[in-house]
């Protein structure tokens, strides 16, 4: 089975800025111990992070007949998006939104998501351990 990790805008700073919000773990290392993690369920994982709109729409493009799933954390795009949805429903594959912060106990514009209405589930406000337990979600409803 094939996964693709997508993240938005911003989180190639995780781990060098804002720790106290976002935690103290970088990017790359959360990618690496969940690809490990993966490995161990015999899952492939790609990761795949951007700033702008258009390349994120470009990569769920090009997941299609290649990716059985994606877990996404579109950062801010969560909130404005509606290309991001319509790419995510475009290509018909299941996927999980997931965010490090509780996104509903923050300011009331971060509680509306063009995602969740969609996703397979939602994770939000674990930390780096957001990353593990949506992917322990996805996998679980992949394999059922
Ligand atoms: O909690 C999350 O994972 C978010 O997706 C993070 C987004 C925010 O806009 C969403 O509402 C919730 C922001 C990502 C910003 O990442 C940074 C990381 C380190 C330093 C500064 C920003």
């Amino acid at each position: 089975m094939r996964f693709l990790l997508i993240n938005g805008p911003n989180l190639n700073l995780l781990g060098h800025r804002e720790p106290g919000l976002y935690g103290s773990k970088t990017l790359k290392s959360i990618e690496a111990d969940l690809q490990e993690t993966a490995h161990l369920d015999g899952v492939e994982l790609d990761c795949f992070q951007s700033n702008f709109e258009g390349a994120l729409v470009d990569r769920i493009h090009q997941a299609m007949g290649e990716v059985d799933a994606i877990l996404i954390n579109a950062g801010a795009y969560t909130h404005t998006s509606v290309a991001l949805r319509d790419a995510l429903l475009g290509v018909d594959i299941p996927y999980v939104e997931l965010h490090l912060s509780n996104t509903n106990s923050r300011e009331e514009f971060r509680h509306h998501s063009f995602l969740s209405d969609r996703a397979v589930g939602v994770v939000s406000g674990f930390g780096a351990m957001s990353y593990e337990l949506a992917f322990r979600g996805l996998l679980a409803h992949m394999r059922k």
